[in-house]
């Protein structure tokens, strides 16, 4: 599996955790298999109780992600010294949300990072980009957060770094409309982002027609087919060097061979 990695950098001030850090460029890395959707992107997801470390990429750039992450990165030339994490800090997600983010394409110049209770610590890097717009998980996260005052409270969430973000309308399906994630959701009644069999079918139904039906509604290449565009975007981010290409090795299947 080839995702996106995309670069959300930290903007300073660096909280006690990252203090060390100042000087150098550091980013919640974010893998996505949607780069065209960048520009819809309304905050960062990470997981509370998730264990992350900041990694030295190369000389000026450091990576937040998980240990796990940092080794595949570090064996794709992507780690400051060769086939080896070079890890700064060990950082829980609970450090990380509330940080302030500047992320490529964004219409939102700062975003935040929240919290997501689904995030998958052995897939990508532990770090998600929400785009409620076209993805159901973050569309009914972003939700649970809005609606939900206790659960900003749990993980110390202020107003501001939720209320203020709308779903950011980026790509047309004629079937769904351009809030797509929002549509399907509540087509299926969708309760919470923990609606785990519904999600899936929610996230299947708008990856497929999203791919083979959308049209972009902003952007460079407004009018463009999502199938067309994306890889022209992908390409835009690595020339740019606001992202990175990173490969996931092929999981075993335990449950086949017993
Ligand atoms: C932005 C985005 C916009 C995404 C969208 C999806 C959609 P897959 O196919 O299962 O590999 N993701 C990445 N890492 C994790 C993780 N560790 N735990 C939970 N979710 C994760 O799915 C890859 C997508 O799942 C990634 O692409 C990321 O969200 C999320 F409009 O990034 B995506 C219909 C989906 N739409």
């Amino acid at each position: 599996q080839e995702y996106v990695l995309i670069k959300m950098e930290v903007a300073p001030p660096f909280p006690p955790k990252l203090k060390n850090m100042e000087g150098r460029k550091v980013y919640l890395a974010a893998a996505t298999l949607r780069p065209e959707t960048m520009y819809g992107q309304t905050n960062c997801w990470v997981l509370p109780d998730g264990k992350y470390g900041a990694f030295e990429i190369n000389d000026t750039d450091v990576f937040i992600l998980t240990s796990r992450a940092a080794l595949n990165l570090a064996y794709q030339n992507l780690s400051r010294v060769p086939e080896k994490p070079s890890c700064l800090a060990e950082i829980s997600g609970n450090d990380l949300i509330g940080l302030p983010l500047k992320s490529p394409l964004a219409f939102n110049e700062i975003i935040y990072a929240l919290p997501m209770l689904t995030i998958l610590t052995d897939k990508g890097t532990g770090i998600v980009t929400s785009v409620p717009s076209d993805s159901p998980d973050d569309f009914m996260a972003l939700q649970d957060l809005v609606t939900k005052p206790a659960l900003r409270q749990k993980y110390g969430v202020k107003d501001e770094w939720v209320l203020p973000f709308k779903v950011v309308p980026i790509i047309n399906i004629p079937e769904f409309g351009d809030k797509s994630a929002e549509k399907v959701c509540l087509d299926l009644k969708i309760k919470s982002q923990n609606d785990k069999e519904k999600l899936a079918e929610a996230k299947r139904m708008t990856y497929l027609k999203g791919f083979t039906d959308g049209t972009m509604i902003v952007g460079e290449f407004n009018g463009g087919k999502v199938q067309e565009v994306k890889p022209l975007i992908k390409n835009k981010l690595l020339e740019e060097g606001t992202a990175v290409l990173y490969s996931e090795p092929e999981k075993k299947v335990m449950s086949r061979s017993g």
